[in-house]
């Protein structure tokens, strides 16, 4: 069985339908992943064991996402000394805003990589960069996935220059 490099924490399973996303992009550059929930709030004791667990197993990233007065990332950052990548989810009255800010100001000497509300693709992305660092075979799989995507948008540009934009949008 290959090694965990990366972890993923969720704050609640309601938080499981966008924090997929991470685990997805994960699959698809085959890097070793455990998922799990534990809040920073109503599981403090657990969260912390779970960090101890992936800093012995070797994780090298943790990708912790939540919603509300989010302080999951934060907390997981002040156990783990290496990267900590927060996404904040969309949830509440404040739509992610609480989230974003709770997520995002840590203070100076607990960094948290922050992505957008929701964007949990990118938090899985950019472990898989921070992985890449120390990993030839996987920065050349981020640039194949680059110019996958710069293709994609070409023949999009290809396409709409054809159609015209009328005939490129769907008929309403
Ligand atoms: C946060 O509170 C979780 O990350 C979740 O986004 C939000 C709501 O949690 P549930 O009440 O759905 O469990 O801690």
């Amino acid at each position: 069985m290959k090694k965990t490099l990366v972890a993923i924490i969720l704050g609640s399973d309601s938080d499981l339908n966008i924090m997929s996303e991470a685990a997805r992009v994960l699959e698809e550059f085959n890097i070793p992943y455990e998922i799990t929930v534990s809040s920073a709030h109503r599981s403090p004791e657990l969260t912390t064991k779970n960090i101890q667990r992936y800093q012995k197993a070797g994780v090298k990233v943790i990708i912790a996402g939540a919603g509300l007065a989010a302080h999951l990332a934060g907390s997981v950052a002040a156990h783990f000394p290496l990267p900590v990548i927060g996404v904040p989810l969309k949830s509440g009255a404040l739509a992610g805003i609480d989230s974003l800010y709770s997520t995002v100001q840590m203070p100076p000497g607990i960094p948290v990589a922050t992505v957008g509300i929701d964007n949990a693709k990118n938090a899985g992305l950019l472990a898989i960069q921070i992985l890449a660092t120390a990993d030839r075979k996987l920065e050349k799989k981020l640039l194949e996935y680059k110019r996958t995507m710069a293709d994609s948008v070409e023949k999009k540009g290809v396409k709409l220059e054809k159609l015209g934009w009328k005939n490129y949008l769907p008929e309403k």
